[in-house]
């Protein structure tokens, strides 16, 4: 059914929860279908509802069993949970991705979990592009809570956890994740700190390194001061305290106004780089364009600058 249903099957299809329908939609985002624009139509009125919890943090920290902790979690709580995977690295769906499904195998005969990894082909911004359309899927399928598994630690990682209400940064004993994670820029775009894999030596380090780069920072009165909480994923251990400290920052959210900007915001991002492709589309090459390789010949050996050179891509 799901194989060759036009969009208005697809939709009803996994609204009701349909997995099949919800890959298949999902694979149309990836591909850049034609038929998004009439599938992003039809579910719009359905979207707003979900969380977007968003995890980052270096390959190996813990993020796919934290993932599989809190998706426990929430189900326990009588939540259905979507969980997206998302790999800005590698343009293939790889071994990583294996290992998640492993780490996810008990909920994957639970109609209340979904569980989809997303490839970026290649392309950075085309995984940006997607990404948030995915979520939207995600969000008008009925999922409470949604949460986004980054990989890696970098620009695109940093830009994939804009899209979430709530990030979590992950970091883990003995790796030096935390000086990294400082060095990459990650700590400002984290919610909530979770030093994982506490059963093993080094964690009360990593911990008091967090709260030393933490320490430095000024907060205004009333901001968010973002928790550090002690985890072992593998056990559960501290798994009760996270989902204690991401409702509070739900509430803190709601309460503050910030959740209401941070999804304005979103949307404005969603509609300017499409709105930014479209124009590109219909302008079609700009009129200088056959000479760009001349260009930036000239450009990197100093014989024109970028501003004249561009004038010239616009007007030759
Ligand atoms: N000792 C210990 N090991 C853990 C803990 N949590 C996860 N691990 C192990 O660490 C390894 C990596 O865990 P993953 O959850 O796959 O880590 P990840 O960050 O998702 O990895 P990538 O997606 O490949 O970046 C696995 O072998 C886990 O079993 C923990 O709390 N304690
Ligand atoms: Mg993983």
């Amino acid at each position: 059914v799901a194989e060759l249903a036009g969009p208005e099957a697809l939709v009803a299809a996994a609204d009701g929860g349909d997995p099949r329908a919800l890959a298949r939609l999902i694979s149309l985002v990836e591909n850049g279908s034609p038929q998004l624009r009439s599938v992003m139509r039809l579910i719009a009125p359905r979207t707003g509802q979900a969380r977007f919890l968003g995890l980052t943090g270096a390959p190996g920290v813990g993020k796919s069993t934290v993932t599989g902790a809190l998706v426990r979690a929430y189900r326990d709580a009588g939540l259905r949970v979507a969980v997206l995977a998302v790999d800005p690295t590698s343009p293939f769906t790889g071994g990583a991705l294996l290992g998640d499904r492993v780490r996810m195998q008990e909920h994957a005969t639970d109609g209340g979990v979904f569980i989809r990894s997303m490839a970026s082909r290649g392309h950075l911004g085309g995984l940006s592009r997607a990404a948030p359309q995915a979520l939207r899927i995600l969000d008008a399928a009925g999922f409470d809570v949604v949460m986004i598994e980054t990989v890696g630690v970098g620009q695109a990682e940093v830009e994939i956890a804009s899209l979430a209400d709530t990030t979590m940064v992950i970091v883990a004993p003995g790796m030096g994740d935390s000086v990294q994670a400082a060095k990459a820029g990650i700590l400002e775009i984290a919610d909530v700190f979770v030093v994982n894999k506490s059963d093993r030596p080094g964690a009360q380090e990593a911990t008091r390194d967090l709260r030393n780069m933490l320490a430095m920072s000024r907060y205004d009165e009333g901001a968010w001061k973002p928790p550090i909480v002690l985890a072992s994923a593998m056990s559960g251990e501290g798994i009760d305290d996270l989902f204690i400290r991401l409702n509070d920052h739900a509430s803190w959210l709601a309460e503050s106004g910030e959740g209401e900007r941070r999804r304005v915001a979103r949307a404005r991002e969603e509609i300017t780089v499409l709105a930014v492709a479209q124009v590109r589309e219909r302008l079609g090459a700009l009129p200088g364009e056959a000479h760009l390789e001349d260009l930036a010949a000239q450009v990197a050996s100093g014989k024109l600058d970028p501003y004249s050179a561009a004038d010239q891509l616009i007007s030759p």
